[in-house]
């Protein structure tokens, strides 16, 4: 009964690739590019929770394409199970390469070996993972979130520096930290308190998660605002919670960026335009454009060449003190 309802699950699986291949405008191809000639990259998106991801995901689409490399995109809508699905349903289907945003950090070890077993190379890719055996993928490439928390520790203590705080007198920040378990946000967190630590005049006197989400933000500033009326400082892993923090703050009659210093990360479009209207004091860049590299990493794995393990992109940091007229259109 069980290798039967094996069969059937292994049997549904392949008719759904087929089905997949076939309503995205190609009739069902042979297995393997090496019949078809072109490479054929299985890439599993998180989903679709910021404008960042929205740009990270065009990105890469944008690259592939024209670079002839023929894209199975899965949307995972925000569920680990949905990217484990997805990418054994790309080494069913026998892909050149794998590649992935993995939404948490922890329990990819078991695919990754099914895919390591079936000689496809795995890229990671925006955010990172922590696994067992390393060899289980070929390299990562994308944001340094350790850096990017560290910066916007940096910016405080510029921003803070002879303003006569102390230990006893201390400036209160609030976290609202990303998806839970993600790299992101732990990485971010693990850079600012990093920097924090040796200045005890700065305090996180409250940290929350709003999952990457302008909802989340809004609805956690409500709270946190009923709760706190002492806040010195917001430190918001993502644009996205931020924006709904300031939409929050301003229902309360609070001027952000003057009352309370706001510090964000990503440097959406949105963010950038509430720098330059003094809503909010630094801009923290997370860099989504990182399709081209992307689509050429996975184009050497297919070729079976080695390439480097950690590409970190480059990133910037833009603040109050800037020539904030000279910062160009976002494009996210
Ligand atoms: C960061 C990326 C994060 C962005 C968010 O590398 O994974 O996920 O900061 C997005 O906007 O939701």
């Amino acid at each position: 009964m069980i290798i039967m309802a094996m069969r059937e699950s292994v049997f549904f699986r392949a008719a759904l690739i087929i089905l997949m291949i076939v309503a995205a405008g190609g009739c069902a191809k042979p297995k393997k590019s090496a019949e078809t000639g072109g490479i054929i990259l299985g890439f599993s998106q998180i989903g679709a929770e910021s404008a960042w991801r929205i740009c990270h995901t065009r990105s890469i689409q944008e690259a592939a394409a024209a670079a002839g490399v023929q894209l199975l995109f899965s949307n995972a809508e925000q569920k680990q199970e949905n990217q484990i699905k997805a990418i054994r349903s790309f080494i069913a289907y026998q892909v050149d390469v794998i590649a992935f945003v993995p939404i948490v950090s922890s329990g990819w070890d078991n695919v990754l070996r099914e895919a390591k077993d079936a000689g496809i190379p795995v890229l990671i890719t925006d955010r990172k993972i922590d696994i067992q055996d390393e060899s289980l993928y070929a390299g990562y490439i994308g944001t340094n979130s350790v850096q990017e928390g560290r910066d916007a520790a940096e910016f405080l203590l510029t921003k803070f520096q002879d303003q006569g705080a102390s230990a006893k007198n201390p400036i209160r920040i609030v976290e609202l930290s990303g998806t839970t378990g993600s790299s992101a946000a732990d990485g971010r967190a693990q850079g600012f308190r990093e920097i924090l630590a040796e200045y005890p005049e700065f305090r996180i006197i409250y940290s929350e998660s709003g999952d990457f989400l302008r909802s989340k933000g809004y609805e956690l500033m409500r709270s946190i605002l009923k709760d706190y009326s002492d806040i010195d400082v917001i430190f918001s892993h993502n644009d996205g919670m931020t924006l709904g923090a300031l939409d929050a703050m301003k229902e309360k009659g609070l001027n952000p960026g003057t009352d309370i210093v706001i510090v964000t990360v990503d440097a959406e479009q949105a963010a950038i335009d509430a720098l330059k209207r003094g809503e909010v004091n630094c801009v923290i860049e997370c860099n989504p454009k990182q399709g081209p590299q992307t689509i050429a990493l996975a184009k050497q794995l297919a070729r079976l060449e080695t390439i480097p393990r950690l590409i970190h992109v480059n990133e910037t940091v833009f603040s109050e003190g800037d020539d904030l007229l000279s910062i160009g259109p976002r494009g996210y």
